[in-house]
């Protein structure tokens, strides 16, 4: 079909911070078809591989169609008016500091807005924090000691300008896959730009890298130390802007030679070549996410990068300057409506008097907390302690994405009133809560949402809601009505919402900070409603950067650097947990997979939790390749896959984070995660936990796939949906004592006609169970590692119990290229057989990265280890 843009709403992804436009159209049955959009000035048209597959997210099947109360359906008038009456009995009996909100960087800014307003204006208490504290609480309060404010200096056109691009604690290739695609582009058009990764793992974004520096985890600090002394020491420093904009310049660069860059472990020879490549290049731009931000030192590690780019004037100028890219969709918007327990709104200041004053009368409202509320993770201690008595839990799935995540499940299910809005039932946090409130999902609602580089972007609804679900402002601003606030809540679309906000900004302005949109405060609905991307600062500014002529937010408009001195990990590692574990996230998957996880096509990359470990501890564990280990510590135990790869260094491992109780249960990453924070930000340390890994002793292995549902009942099962049903990877230390018992019990069917085939010395098992539409489920139980051709099996052809291709067919082995399906063995076999030597052309044989681009690091690694291969031969 030929498709025009003039039919097509206008969005924007909900996944990454890169804020891509998407051209979308409802198929008319149900379905969406989405395209990038050419005229977004994020994306110009491109789309990554989850940005591509939300078309396949869609399906309502899983939604959460009604308000549920205690396990019951309800209407929305009881529902609502339990939440008000218990909210307002709480603060009532015990005060405001009673009750909390837990929100998140994924709601639009107009939802953002109403909770903040609700519960720092009306509720009267700061306890309203966000999974960004889990996020970019690090950045935050690492632009505020620098700048005086949470600004992000650049745009992303200065990624293109670059040259030399330091990515820092950021995997881009897979994170922020379409910017990361832009580098890559002005690189072939620039070949002499440079991009150096700064990661103690291996990743995909170092395929395309000109050095990588796998530095000692946490050890970030000491690095950009290093690097500000050389600065010092080569004359690089720009020493009339720091006379003009810049502060305690003399004691930063006093403990920057103190500090001992040894504690990186990197070689005198690549710490040379980066100071090199640095100092020597006009134009840089420090990329940095996760590596940086999760840390106990995150707020640490943001300063010791500005402090190289403001000693050096490399700031806010094109191509040059610390660039934070947001994780997600709307992180930057959160920032701006003081969605973070310590922060007012419109990056005012909530322990400012004159700023409390000015958005209290603005408000009109009766109460305002004076201190900083809780942030995340004590807030869930408080909850734990029964301090806060009634919660609400907004588009996150804390059961899963907090640290020491059993702690906080159980603080959940004991919390005497918790409410959870999703836009399904099916999380492990929705299935703790007392109530549950059905949203509308991001094709069904209208607002904003800011992206890293501080450009709006409408969000645009066009599929109709399912049920009786509704959008997140509708249901926060119908609490406030009924807790007695009915003029400051009423509100009746997103419009309104956002040109209060606008307003406001108005007033911060005013204060001198930097966000201001109070130009939009007139918008009318219909320009709201056609209202094209624009980045703010809103009055035009040049280029739309910060800094370059100084003009930071301090009392005296000067920048700050900092005295910085490096400080170890949190948790030590010790003999008995020895091991590192760093996590992360795949290319594919988004967080808790809610959404991601319903893509057929994003399934078939990672298929399951798994654990990358280095040969040598592999062999010292006694774990082959595809085996089992158990990766635990005092917080709890995870089994995961053994991915055996020298990606990772000898004693660090790494897994990621996106397995929960519905898709793998024993592969929650965060049960085994410490809740120890940075004293400056108070975001948890999420990538160095210390922990012990043995192999997990499996007496069977088992890979099951079916029609209708599998249900597991076994220590290790990991279930993602194929084009046909589901695919399950089982695993258990008891063996059943009957295995035809055991599948029938696992597809859930006492009926139909099952054939099997059983070796009971040799521990294996076959059955397969045929129903009316032929080949129904399968299941293949070995004493080892089950080897047979699971994509081929996930088609359940009829012939499914050899376990084998047919002769005629090649397994192609996990998929590589989402877009195309073309798996791994298939582009192996191709480089092999067809001598083929660049990504270019693998495209051209397979079609594998002509799309989206999302996987051409990755071919770029198999290109290489298979020169590595032959090289060695
Ligand atoms: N595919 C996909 N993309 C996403 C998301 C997703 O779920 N899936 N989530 C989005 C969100 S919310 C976020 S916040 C971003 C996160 O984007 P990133 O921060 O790029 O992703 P992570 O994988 O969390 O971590 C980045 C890297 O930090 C490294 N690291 C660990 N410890 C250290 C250290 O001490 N120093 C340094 N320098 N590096 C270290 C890890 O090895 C890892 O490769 O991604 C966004 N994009
Ligand atoms: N160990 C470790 N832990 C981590 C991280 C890490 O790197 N390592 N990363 C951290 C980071 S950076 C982040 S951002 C967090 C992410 O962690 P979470 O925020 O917990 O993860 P999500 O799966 O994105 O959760 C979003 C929830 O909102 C629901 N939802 C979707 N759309 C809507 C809607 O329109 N309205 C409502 N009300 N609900 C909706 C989804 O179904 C889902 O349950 O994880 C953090 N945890
Ligand atoms: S890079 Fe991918 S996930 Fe991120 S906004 Fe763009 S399409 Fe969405
Ligand atoms: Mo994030």
């Amino acid at each position: 079909m030929d498709r025009t843009k003039a039919d097509a709403v206008r969005s924007t992804c909900p996944y990454c911070g890169v804020g891509c436009g998407v051209l979308l159209r409802a198929t008319g049955d149900g379905g969406l078809d989405v395209q990038g959009d050419p005229d977004h000035p994020a994306n110009f048209g491109r789309l990554c591989s989850k940005g591509l597959a939300l078309g396949e997210t869609v399906g309502v099947e899983d939604r959460l169609l009604d308000p549920m109360v205690h396990g019951g359906v309800a209407d929305w008038d009881d529902a609502l008016q339990l939440v008000a009456d218990r909210f307002s009995r709480t603060i009532a009996d015990h005060g405001p500091g009673s009750v909390a909100l837990y929100v998140s960087g994924q709601m639009l800014t107009e939802d953002y807005y109403v909770a903040n307003k609700l519960a720092k204006g009306f509720m009267g208490t700061a306890n309203i924090d966000t999974n960004s504290r889990l996020c970019m609480a690090s950045t935050v309060a690492g632009h505020k000691r620098a700048f005086g404010s949470d600004t992000v200096p650049g745009t992303y056109e200065d990624l293109e300008l670059a040259d030399l691009i330091v990515l820092t604690g950021s995997n881009l290739a897979w994170c922020h896959p379409v910017l990361y695609q832009r580098i890559l582009a002005a690189r072939s058009r620039r070949p002499e730009m440079k991009i150096v990764v700064i990661d103690p793992r291996r990743t995909a974004s170092c395929d395309g890298a000109d050095l990588h520096l796998a530095l000692e985890p946490g050890s970030d600090v000491a690095l950009f130390n290093h690097l500000l002394a050389q600065i010092d020491r080569q004359g690089a420093m720009d020493r009339a802007f720091l006379a003009a904009h810049v502060d305690g310049v003399a004691e930063a660069v006093a403990a920057a030679h103190a500090s001992d860059v040894s504690i990186t472990g990197l070689s005198e020879a690549d710490l040379a070549r980066f100071v090199a490549l640095w100092i020597g290049s006009e134009k840089v731009v420090t990329v940095f996410s996760q590596g940086v931000n999760q840390s106990t030192s995150g707020a640490d590690k943001v300063n010791a990068i500005l402090n190289c780019h403001l000693a050096t004037g490399r700031i806010g100028k094109p191509g040059c300057g610390p660039f934070s890219v947001t994780g997600q969709p709307n992180a930057m918007g959160g920032r701006e409506v003081g969605g973070l327990a310590n922060m007012l709104a419109c990056h005012l200041d909530l322990e400012n008097p004159d700023h409390r004053q000015a958005v209290r009368q603005f408000w009109d409202a009766p109460q305002m907390p004076e201190t900083a509320g809780l942030k995340a993770v004590d807030m869930f201690r408080a909850v734990g302690r029964g301090e806060i008595k009634a919660l609400w839990i907004i588009h996150t799935n804390p059961a899963v994405s907090m640290p020491d995540s059993t702690a906080i499940a159980a603080a959940i299910s004991g919390c005497d009133f918790t409410v959870v809005s999703d836009i399904t039932g099916q999380t492990d946090t929705a299935r703790l809560a007392d109530v549950l409130l059905p949203a509308t999902a991001w094709a069904e609602k209208d607002g904003t949402v800011t992206n890293s580089d501080r450009t709006i972007s409408r969000q645009r609804g066009l599929l109709p809601a399912p049920g009786r679900a509704r959008p997140d402002w509708a249901i926060l601003a119908e609490v406030g009505r009924r807790m007695g606030w009915t003029t400051a809540f009423d509100y009746d679309n997103p419009a309104q919402i956002f040109r209060e906000h606008a307003a406001l900004s108005g007033i911060a302005g005013g204060f001198g900070r930097d966000f201001d949109i109070s130009g939009m405060a007139d918008i009318s609905d219909a320009d709201y409603a056609t209202c094209k991307p624009f980045r703010w600062p809103y009055a035009a500014r040049k280029g739309g950067r910060f800094f370059a002529e100084g003009g930071f937010f301090t009392a005296n408009g000067k920048a700050r650097m900092l005295p910085l001195q490096p400080r170890g990990l949190a948790a030590p590692a010790t003999v008995d947990l020895p091991y590192r574990l760093n996590t992360g996230r795949t290319r594919d998957q988004w967080h808790t997979m809610t959404r991601s996880g319903k893509s057929v096509r994003l399934a078939a990359h990672l298929a399951e939790p798994f654990l990358e470990i280095h040969p040598g501890d592999a062999q010292r564990i006694g774990v082959d390749p595809a085996g089992l280990v158990r990766v635990h510590n005092q917080h709890g135990s995870a089994i995961l896959r053994a991915l055996i790869t020298d990606r990772v260094r000898p004693g660090q491992c790494f897994a990621p984070i996106h397995w929960t109780k519905q898709t793998a249960p024993s592969g929650v990453i965060d049960c085994l995660v410490p809740g120890a924070v940075d004293p400056v930000s108070g975001q948890p340390e999420s990538k160095a936990a210390a922990v012990m890994i043995d192999r997990f002793p499996a007496r069977w292995y088992g890979f099951a796939v079916s029609r209708s549902g599998i249900d597991p009942d076994c220590d290790y099962w990991a279930r993602t949906p194929t084009a046909k049903g589901w695919r399950c990877e089982l695993a258990g230390l008891e063996t059943p004592d009957n295995w035809e018992d055991a599948a029938r019990r696992l597809f859930g069917q006492t009926q139909g006609s099952m054939q099997t085939l059983e070796d009971k010395q040799g521990g294996s098992f076959r059955a397969v169970l045929f129903g009316d539409r032929g080949l129904e489920a399968a299941l293949f139980v070995s004493a080892k590692p089950v080897a047979v051709m699971r994509d081929y099996l996930a088609g359940l052809p009829d012939s499914a119990i050899t376990g084998r291709t047919p002769v005629d067919q090649v397994d192609p082995g996990p998929t590589i290229c989402a877009c195309f399906g073309v798996g791994l063995n298939t582009i192996l076999s191709a480089i092999d057989s067809r001598q083929l030597q660049s990504v270019e052309a693998i495209g051209a044989a397979l079609q594998a990265g002509t799309n989206c681009g999302s996987c051409r690091p990755e071919l770029a690694g198999l290109l290489a280890s298979s020169q590595n291969r032959e090289a060695a031969e």
